[in-house]
């Protein structure tokens, strides 16, 4: 199996180092680190990772305006084009997504087309976060269903497995959303594909080293874009 993990980066100098070793331990994982140009030095840990790991790790360094759902668009459409892998990954690179879990998400990937790790499908597994934030996430779930209709327990989790096909089949490059937004344009576009969606549980643990990267204008955008979704039918 083939599988490649596409990860963005910006300020992560301390936790990249273990995620990598956490997801190249599996044979066959390859990573794709798509650095936006990180003040700390992350994009030069990363070469670092490639020059150590030749064939299994690839950094991308985004030049202009950083954004996650722009990192997001450049790693998934550059994991597309190189045409290898049979499962294409996003997760978090400060080590909230356990690598660990990957290759539970690969396997219920066999017979589905995407498959979410899941924070609130036992009740609610984060670890380490204010209760503020919990609520915030745990709104911004039932927000996002009932606007959307969509079914995903977790639908703001960026912890993913896709089938390839699927994933090809996505409008990926026209997608607008800049944060967090992007990941539920990505499956309301799914679901309306009419894809085989699934979940597998999760234990999220808030980051330890660096800092979070949410700001009021994501979470903004986080509160349109559902509307956005349902009225223009894609985020556009
Ligand atoms: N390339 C890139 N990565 C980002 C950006 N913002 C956040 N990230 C990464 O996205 C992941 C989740 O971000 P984080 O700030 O931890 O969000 P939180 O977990 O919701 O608090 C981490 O791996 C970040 O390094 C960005 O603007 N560009
Ligand atoms: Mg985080």
């Amino acid at each position: 199996m083939n599988i490649l993990v596409v990860v963005p980066t910006y300020n992560e100098r301390e936790n990249l180092p273990l995620l990598a070793a956490g997801v190249l331990k599996h044979d066959g994982y390859r990573l794709l680190i798509v650095d936006d140009g990180s003040p700390d030095g992350t994009g030069a840990i990363a070469d670092d990772l490639a020059r150590q790991h030749p064939g299994r790790v690839e950094v991308m360094h985004r030049t202009g305006p950083r954004g996650l759902g722009r990192s997001y668009i450049d790693g998934l459409l550059r994991a597309l084009t190189e045409g290898t892998a049979d499962y294409i990954c996003q997760m978090d690179s400060d080590l909230s997504h356990n690598p660990e879990y990957l290759p539970e998400l690969v396997a219920a990937a066999a017979t589905n087309d995407l498959v979410i790790g899941s924070r609130y499908l036992n009740g609610v597994s984060v670890v380490n976060w204010p209760l503020h934030r919990i609520f915030l996430s745990a709104f911004a779930n039932r927000y996002i269903r009932l606007i959307t209709s969509l079914s995903p327990s977790d639908c703001t989790s960026g912890f993913r497995c896709w089938r390839r096909e699927a994933l090809a089949r996505l409008p990926i490059a026209g997608m607008v959303s800049d944060g967090y937004a992007f990941l539920v344009e990505m499956l309301y576009n799914a679901s309306r594909l009419g894809m085989r969606i699934g979940e597998v549980p999760i234990i999220f643990v808030e980051r330890r080293q660096g800092q979070s990267k949410l700001s009021s204008g994501v979470l903004l955008e986080s509160l349109v874009m559902p509307w956005r979704l349902v009225f223009r039918g894609s985020g556009s």
